[in-house]
């Protein structure tokens, strides 16, 4: 167990975007996980094995040593900010941005905003920097749904085409953050493990330039 280098990541476009930065650096896992009901995932390189866990648990994984490596979206890190992590690469996957959104023709109220989403430190963080008090209101998804049934004023989420906010009547409104997937390291396996993270990242770095030139 202890000898394997275990990178923790969740299934979905993290995966989808991950694989080929992989493949770049060697490792291909042996079993789909989208098709695959097992949560540990050998690859073609035998001390090499991806773990599959909720994108939002990647970092907890990492910090307290389940795994010696995750991939993670800057959304979800910035919801744990304390977290004792090593962060080393941007991977440049999974672009999107955090933004506040609303209803188009919101007009313009008396008392404080409600504010309803899944990002509750980063919207604190937010509003306490513009001095606006607000209430937020923590959600676990589908948050587009909060200001169409009077939950909320606004909502805080991650936003890439912009297509899920149009869909339901919303525009999106200020920026909060440019957000991609980064890597994060364990700090006790960054010492212990050195040679093989250190090898890791290299590759890693490698095949992400590559992309960029692609
Ligand atoms: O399911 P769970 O709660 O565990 O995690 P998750 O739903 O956040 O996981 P997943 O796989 O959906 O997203 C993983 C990571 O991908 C996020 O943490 C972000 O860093 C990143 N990412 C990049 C996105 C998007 N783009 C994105 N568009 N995460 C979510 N979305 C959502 C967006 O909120 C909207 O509802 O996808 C929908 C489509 O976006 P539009 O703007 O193109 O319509
Ligand atoms: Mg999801």
């Amino acid at each position: 167990m202890a000898n394997y280098l275990t990178l923790a990541l969740s299934k979905g476009r993290i995966y989808k975007e991950t694989l080929p930065l992989l493949k770049a650096a060697g490792i291909e896992p042996i079993d789909d996980p989208e098709t695959s009901r097992k949560l540990i995932l050998a690859t073609t390189q035998p001390d090499v094995r991806l773990i599959i866990v909720r994108a939002s648990d990647v970092p907890t994984y990492v910090e307290y040593g389940g795994a010696d490596m995750g991939i993670a979206g800057k959304d979800v890190l910035l919801e744990h900010p304390n977290a004792e992590l090593y962060e080393p690469v941007d991977l440049e996957i999974a672009q999107c941005k955090l933004m506040t959104a609303g209803r188009e023709n919101d007009t313009s109220r008396t008392g404080r905003l409600k504010v309803a989403t899944k990002f509750v430190e980063s919207t604190r963080r937010f509003y306490a920097d513009q001095g606006t008090q607000v209430d937020i209101i923590k959600l676990y998804g589908s948050m587009e749904l909060a200001p169409l049934v009077g939950l909320a004023d606004r909502i805080v989420d991650v936003v890439d085409t912009g297509n899920t906010l149009r869909a339901n009547g919303l525009v999106p409104m200020e920026h909060i953050a440019d957000i991609s997937s980064r890597l994060v390291v364990n700090k006790a396996s960054m010492k212990m493990k050195h040679a093989r993270i250190q090898q890791f990242i290299d590759n890693i770095r490698g095949a992400i330039k590559a992309n960029r030139s692609s």
